[in-house]
């Protein structure tokens, strides 16, 4: 099923075709001087997926203020269907995770079908303890699954077993658990009794996981918890998922750090460890500041990529991350966005393909270090464009995204069909 017309992608792709062709063969003939065979990076590229946040197709926020964009999402459905346009043209993203209650549905097999329709599935499953519901029993304002009182941790469970439960429905296979517990005074809080009620919170959850299902524990250095957040860090997260066991597995939300972290590192030693869950990926200058992946430290989310490529080329055990985008768009139209950091997180694997191994390893072993950095600045500096282009158009995707995006009047017909949605105070949703 269709969302953009077939014709408009041709229309859009046609007058591009030609000098597609020749960028193509011109990158080819100076990858192949180097060694690398552009057919097959190509079909690596092809096999790549990142999935896409419902939450990440309607306009963010900050505490400040909200300026929504027209044709926001009215539910699920309208979601899904803006999810649909980004895979339509990247073809890269046929997978969604969706989070808990914010794309609460009644038939969650209608919803399934619908995916599956539009040739996408449901990816990891996120649950919300962190903000309060209408009706909920008990207030997270203290807490979900670390609060001091038994029956809130005990309301937080039920509900990422509700989750799963309905993941279960849409053929997802992984919950995701992002807890904004934390405190924000010295002695608000003692930390290692909050470790040790979230141990046996998430514990309950992770027995309620069917048997192909892995738990992904996100961490994030402080926010909305100012002093201290209970799993913090990847050294939080890692305690964790090695008290819960080999389904528990740590995630690496590229907004999540402390400044001058070096996450790479952190994604070495999580794949060395067996731990590595896989990323949220976005960008960020100063915190969790949800920007575009790439567009203020691309070179970051190359060195990342490194990391992923070189476990994958020496066949490391157990290696398998789940690749999603977790952005928030304050100013952009979200699909514009997520086409661009789709293309991005790919453009970002395409170069790390390119690094030449076994000289790294030589240069590495030597210990030259000018040749090993440079190695790598090789892969960031081939401009892989056309290869990325010629990958989307031989999968029926836009050669150039936004052009065919912005040709195709999707905004304005959305427009048209969903009321205008309230500005004003904060939120992330
Ligand atoms: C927390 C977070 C987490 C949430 C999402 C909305 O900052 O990164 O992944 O589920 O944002
Ligand atoms: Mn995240
Ligand atoms: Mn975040």
């Amino acid at each position: 099923m269709s969302i953009i017309s077939v014709d408009t992608i041709a229309a859009s792709n046609a007058p591009l075709l030609e000098q597609q062709k020749s960028d193509y063969a011109h990158l080819g003939g100076q990858l192949a001087r180097r060694g690398v065979d552009i057919d097959a990076i190509k079909a690596k590229v092809k096999q790549f997926a990142v999935a896409l946040p419902s939450w990440g197709v309607g306009t963010g926020g900050t505490r400040f203020a909200r300026f929504p964009g027209r044709g926001e999402p009215r539910h699920v459905f309208d979601k899904l269907q803006d999810c649909g346009v980004v895979h339509q043209l990247t073809r890269a993203t046929p997978g969604i995770s969706l989070h808990l209650p914010w794309d609460h549905c009644t038939d969650y097999s209608e919803l399934r079908g619908k995916a599956e329709a539009q040739g996408m599935y449901f990816d990891a499953m996120n649950s919300n303890t962190f903000s309060d519901q209408k009706d909920q029993a008990h207030s997270y304002k203290f807490g979900s699954l670390t609060h001091t009182d038994a029956s809130t941790r005990a309301q937080a469970v039920e509900h990422n077993i509700a989750v799963i439960e309905a993941g279960r429905q849409l053929g997802s296979n992984a919950l995701t658990v992002w807890i904004g517990d934390g405190s924000n005074f010295p002695g608000q809080q003692h930390f290692r009794r909050a470790f040790d009620r979230y141990i046996d919170s998430a514990s309950q959850i992770y027995k309620a996981l069917p048997d192909d299902w892995r738990m992904f524990l996100e961490h994030k250095i402080c926010e909305p918890a100012f002093y201290s957040t209970v799993i913090q860090d990847w050294g939080s997260s890692y305690l964790a998922a090695n008290a819960l066991g080999p389904k528990a597995q740590c995630l690496v939300d590229l907004g999540h750090h402390a400044p001058n972290v070096n996450i790479e590192l952190i994604v070495a030693r999580l794949i060395a460890a067996g731990k590595l869950a896989g990323f949220h990926f976005n960008d960020s200058k100063y915190g969790d500041d949800d920007l575009d992946a790439g567009s203020v430290a691309p070179y970051r989310l190359f060195l990342v990529f490194n990391e992923l490529v070189a476990a994958a080329h020496e066949g490391v055990t157990g290696f398998n991350p789940a690749y999603m985008l977790d952005q928030s768009h304050n100013v952009t139209d979200p699909i514009e966005s997520l086409m661009s950091s789709a293309a991005q997180v790919q453009r970002s694997y395409a170069q790390a393909l390119l690094v030449d191994r076994v000289a790294l390893d030589a240069a590495q072993d030597g210990n030259d270090v000018l040749v090993a950095a440079q190695l790598l600045k090789k892969g960031f500096e081939t401009d892989v464009t056309p290869l990325l282009q010629q990958a989307r158009l031989e999968e029926g995707g836009a050669i150039d995204l936004l052009g065919c995006y912005r040709a195709s009047g999707y905004r304005a017909k959305v427009a048209a069909e969903r009321p205008a949605s309230q500005g004003g105070g904060g939120g992330i949703v």
